[in-house]
Order: C-alpha cells, then structure tokens, then sequence
C-alpha cells in the first residue's frame, strides 16, 4: 500500500480563518494556488468551533468531500496519508519551516492594541509565530507538527493570476530544495477570486452528507419542487450587518454586487433582511415556479426548505404562505452540511448576500446551472 512521492513537492496550510463558509472560499483558492506551482495540495482538515468550548474541533477533510472529483483538477493528498508515509521522509522534523506573508503573532497583536506611536516588541519578532493563538496552536498540534525557522515571503503573494509570480515562486523555493511549503494561513483571498469559483464543482459532498440530506428529502418533504432559503440572522450576523455602511462590500458580497462593487452597494436589506422583505420575495418565488408548472406539475412548490443559523422563522413564514399550500420544513437537529447539501438541491435557492455560507451553495448551484436568488438584491 505504497504512496508515490511526488517529486514537484507539497503544499500544507492551516484554515486558521473564519467559520466553514470562509475555509471552503479559501480552500479553493489554495487548490488554485498548489496547481500554479504544480505541488500536491494536503487536503486541510475543517476547523470547528463549539459554543463554550476552548479548543476547536479538527475534522478530516473527507468527513464533508469526497476525494475523487478533486483529482481530477489537481494533485491532493490526504492530511493522515502525508503525515504518515511522506512528511516522515521529505519533512523531517528537523527541517520544518514555515511560511508567512511577515512576522505575525505577539508583535502584530501588540501593535494593534497599542496606542504608542512605536509599538512595543514582545516575544519573538523573527517569526510567523505560527502556533501563537487559536486556532493555529490547536492545528499543529493536530498533526503534532512544530516548526523550527520561519521563511517570510513577501513582497511576493498568491496571485498566481500572474505567471511572473508562479515564476518567481518556482525558483526561489524549487521542490528539491523546499519539498513541502507550510503555510500559516491560507494561501488564497476571501473572498474566493472570480477565476476560482468554477473549482467548486470539484467539490463533492461525501457519501454521509448526502445520504442524510437525501433521507430527510425523502422522509420529511413532500414529493415535488421546493424552494431552498438561508436566513443568516444570528447576533454575530446581527453585529457584522452594522458595518455595511462603511463595508460596501462585506464578505461575499461581490457573489452579487462584483469584485469592485460594479453592481452596487451592500445594503442592510440584504445583509439581515426583514420579514416583509422575505415574505414578499418568497412569495413571488413560489408564484413564478407555479407559473411554469402550467406546463410542467413537476414543478408545483410544496415546500419551502429553511436553513438558518439562529432563527428558521418557521411559524412566522407557515402563516404567511398558508393559502400558498406549501409545507415549511427545517432540520430538526441542526447540521450546517446536511442544510447546504439540501439548499443545493431545491429548485430555486434563495441566499444572502454577504454570507459566505450562501455563497457556497451559490456556486455549487451555478456549477450544475441551478437557479439562485438573493435578499433584497437586486434593489428594486
Ligand atoms: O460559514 P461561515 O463562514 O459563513 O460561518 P458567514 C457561519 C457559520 O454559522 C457556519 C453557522 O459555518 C455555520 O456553522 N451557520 C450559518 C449555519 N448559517 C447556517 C445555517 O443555515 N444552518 C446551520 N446549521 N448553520 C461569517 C464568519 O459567516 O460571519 C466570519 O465566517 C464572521 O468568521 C462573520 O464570524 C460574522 O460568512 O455567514
């Protein structure tokens, strides 16, 4: 059961930003990043947090993807099949280095909490000081990885947009001299960049999600078409709406308004829309779907499917749609997978905005060439 070494190196990073709707964005621009440099990208574990717990949860990157569909758009590797049988041999722990942009850590946090013109040095200012905080102690020690040196690498980044910085990549740190390249954070943007958004059809969920989302489909919904919402409206999400003003562009919002707002402004409506708001576009959704159902009663809405983070308005939309003849459903454990995996395959989804949990499902959805709308966008 040999593993074949690949002679074009390796790239490892850590997840260490954001819940998975940010991971997934920059996971996809750090398979973009590892096909640049034509390296076998270390598929990362998922990093979770609990409510009242102190360390994260590390979960394998295949509890959610499978691994086939990957391949064939780059080299991946599983995290255990490297730490097992190739970073033994081409990454001893003698010559584990780790990358960063500049020296991060105890200096920048230092920096940004003081209010002194020359910010005050404490510990090790030479350094990624790539285990300092959560979760990037907590990942390393996942795989019991420590790091003996750090290598900055800027000015140069991960644009690979441009061939001169693929080009400068591979000759400052060549394979035979730099096996494995160990990221500190992710190699990539978020949001994901416009020219990788098309990798998420690589992304497939594995056999349990799906199974479970299919078995609540078959068990739960009525037969017919459904329509899929997320209502992001958590008091985290309540606080980030509040810097729409000055955050034209919040999160994921160029999935609507373009990378350089050439489709608008983010507006409070679509970060947190109201109730009316929702009422009113879930309406005309349903309506619309009916319309084309004249000619093909496969489509008749039964159902609207609710995915949310906090509160599924569940009663509040019955009422609402009660003369519409539709069945208002929801998860009944909460599972963030399981909801995308469904939003995935309503008929039409209807998504935030600025989340970048709407966003995954978003591109899944323009992959397969699957309708999507959004809260309060366009602005009518
Ligand atoms: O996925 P995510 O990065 O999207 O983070 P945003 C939001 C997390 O909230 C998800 C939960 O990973 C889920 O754990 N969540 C959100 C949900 N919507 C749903 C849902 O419909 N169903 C279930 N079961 N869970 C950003 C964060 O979130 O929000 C940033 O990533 C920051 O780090 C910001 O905290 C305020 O882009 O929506």
């Amino acid at each position: 059961n040999s593993v074949s070494f690949d002679p074009s190196g390796y790239m490892v990073y850590c997840p260490c930003m954001g819940r998975f709707g940010n991971q997934a964005d920059h996971f996809l621009g750090s398979l973009a990043f590892a096909k640049a440099l034509n390296r076998t990208l270390v598929l990362p574990p998922w990093i979770e947090y609990r409510y009242g717990e102190r360390l994260p949860k590390i979960v394998p990157f295949s509890t959610y993807f499978t691994t086939a569909p990957l391949l064939e758009f780059h080299k991946v590797i599983p995290m255990k099949t490297f730490m097992d049988s190739i970073a033994p041999y081409e990454w001893p722990s003698k010559q584990r280095v780790v990358f960063c942009y500049m020296a991060r850590g105890k200096v920048l946090v230092v920096m940004y909490k003081s209010t002194l013109a020359s910010p005050l040095l404490l510990g090790d200012s030479k350094s990624c000081n790539a285990k300092e905080g959560n979760p990037f102690g907590a990942f390393w020690d996942s795989i019991q990885v420590d790091f003996v040196d750090s290598e900055f690498y800027g000015p140069l980044h991960h644009d690979v947009s441009n061939e001169d910085i693929v080009k400068t990549w591979k000759e400052i740190y060549p394979p035979d001299k730099w096996p494995v390249l160990a990221f500190t954070g992710a190699p990539a943007s978020f949001p994901v960049a416009d020219e990788n958004r098309h990798i998420h059809k690589h992304l497939v969920w594995s056999k349990d999600i799906e199974d479970k989302a299919k078995k609540f489909l078959s068990s739960r919904m009525p037969k017919g078409a459904f329509i899929g919402i997320h209502l992001r409206n958590g008091v985290d999400w309540v606080r980030a709406c509040k810097h729409i003003p000055e955050s034209p562009n919040l999160f994921a919002a160029p999935q609507c308004l373009g990378y350089r707002n050439e489709k608008g402004n983010a507006t409070a409506e679509m970060c947190l829309p109201s109730k009316e708001q929702i009422v009113k576009q879930l309406k005309k959704a349903i309506k619309n779907m009916n319309d084309l159902a004249k000619v093909d009663s496969h489509k008749t809405v039964r159902a609207v499917f609710v995915a949310s983070d906090n509160h599924h308005m569940i009663e509040e939309l019955r009422s609402a749609l009660h003369k519409l003849k539709v069945t208002v459903v929801k998860l009944n454990t909460p599972d963030p997978h399981v909801d995308l995996a469904i939003l995935g395959k309503s008929n039409v989804f209807i998504g935030n905005c600025i989340s970048s949990f709407s966003a995954f499902v978003k591109r899944e959805r323009d992959s397969r060439g699957a309708p999507s709308l959004f809260w309060g966008f366009p602005v009518t």
